[in-house]
């Protein structure tokens, strides 16, 4: 069988093999499995051989119809997988950057009626068609960017109407661009005007998530739990209801205050636990004990500018398999960029670029229950790959803020190139 098209002769190809079943925890994190004088063919989307530019010529795989591409002097990649994004919602939150740069902390703008609730405000009174193409925009530059497969919460829409249209609308875009999404339902993302924290708890509980179970347009169930926004007790009855129900479970955890997050992450047994800065050496431990997977959100930390990042080396030494994300969001990290976040990630969480590749790739697909899919180049998974501009994987996380990626090939198509969209 002839394949549909034929990437040949990358200097270094990063397959990321073998962690498919298992997400990669500790010095399983620096295995990228890398092929010199790396090809991979695809066929019909999916991955049909793998192997040396040799080998592959050599299987016969290349017929009349095969476009070849060669990505000699460069780096072959799975596209990126960003599992942990807000951004479905409408308008934009630059009028808080002077608070911001007077001190005002991220969670007093929003005790303000800022912060979250503004951007509830602008997604309320936008149409289905304006905050479909807001998001469509950043999806577009989150593909030009490599990401080829992302996450999206709910969560600017704090009833049950505007949550469920939300998650409708993550569906529509999901069906209309070429990223493929993973919905969360996050309505516990603040509490709205009218309610305490335990009203709103009880009506998520009562009214909403049996709702949205019944219409199943989200996997997992997210809560912001944080001190001042939803406590660990809201969080652990909102989370088990949502397990009840039958979604699987992530939780943004010990983000700006110590609050035994990642302890309550590992009872829960949540697929993943987010941010986790302020996470305790007990919560570390734990995370690990239950292979509860870590997304960690350096842009995020890099844009709050309190010189504050999670313990990444730690939880790689306790074993817990570390993520990263975007967390893409109006308020506390306006970017698409994965790149940024890995040169991020190395600089101040100290991961090496093979773990940094690992963390954006099948470690990621982990955290959003697609590694049998993506994060990875194997026989039978999407053809998902990027083609990097970059002489070696030393060079991305070195060389920041321009866009390293030169194609992006989706399911077998090159869907975005650097010298055609300029
Ligand atoms: O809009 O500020 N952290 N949720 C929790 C966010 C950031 C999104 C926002
Ligand atoms: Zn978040």
């Amino acid at each position: 069988m002839y394949a549909d098209i034929l990437i040949h002769s990358a200097d270094m190809m990063a397959t990321m093999m073998g962690h498919s079943g298992c997400p990669a925890r500790g010095e399983g994190m620096s295995e990228i499995s890398p092929i010199k004088d790396g090809a991979v063919a695809i066929r019909e989307g999916k991955i049909t051989a793998i192997g040396t530019t040799e080998e592959l010529l050599a299987g016969g795989c290349v017929g009349p119809e095969t476009i070849q591409i060669c990505a000699k002097g460069k780096v072959v990649t799975p596209g990126f997988v960003d599992p942990h994004t807000h951004v479905i919602y409408a308008g934009s939150r630059e009028n808080e950057l002077s608070l911001k740069l007077k001190g005002v902390p991220y969670l007093e703008i929003l005790k303000q009626g800022g912060g979250i609730l503004s951007t509830v405000r602008s997604t309320k009174q936008a149409t289905d068609e304006e905050i479909k193409a807001q998001t469509s925009r950043r999806l577009q530059t989150m593909l030009s960017l490599g990401t080829t497969t992302a996450e999206v919460k709910s969560g600017y829409g704090l009833t049950l109407e505007e949550e469920m249209r939300a998650l409708r609308l993550i569906k529509e875009l999901d069906n209309e661009q070429v990223i493929d999404l993973v919905s969360t339902f996050m309505g516990a993302h603040a509490v709205p005007p009218g309610y305490n924290e335990e009203e709103f708890t009880n009506y998520l509980i009562n009214d909403v998530l049996p709702q949205i179970a019944a219409q199943g347009q989200a996997e997992f169930c997210d809560v912001f739990c944080e001190p001042g926004v939803f406590s660990l007790n809201s969080s652990e009855r909102i989370l088990a209801k949502a397990k009840q129900l039958h979604f699987k479970l992530k939780i943004h955890a010990d983000e700006l205050a110590p609050a035994g997050g990642a302890e309550l992450a590992a009872k829960l047994k949540v697929t993943s636990a987010e941010h986790l800065l302020q996470a305790s050496d007990e919560g570390i431990a734990a995370l690990a004990k239950q292979g509860v997977i870590a997304v960690l959100l350096p842009s995020t930390s890099f844009n709050l500018a309190k010189n504050s990042y999670a313990r990444a080396r730690a939880m790689i030494s306790a074993g817990v398999p570390v993520a990263l994300a975007t967390d893409s969001n109006p308020g506390s990290s306006p970017t698409e960029s994965m790149p940024l976040v890995i040169t991020l990630a190395c600089l101040y969480l100290r991961l090496t670029p093979e773990e940094a590749l690992t963390a954006v790739t099948i470690n990621a697909a982990h955290a959003i229950g697609k590694s049998n899919l993506v994060g990875s180049l194997e026989v039978g998974k999407q053809g998902d790959v990027l083609i990097l501009d970059v002489p070696n994987l030393n060079y991305l996380p070195y060389h920041f803020g321009s866009n390293p990626v030169e194609r992006v090939i989706k399911r077998g198509r090159v869907v975005w190139s650097a010298c055609t969209s300029s």
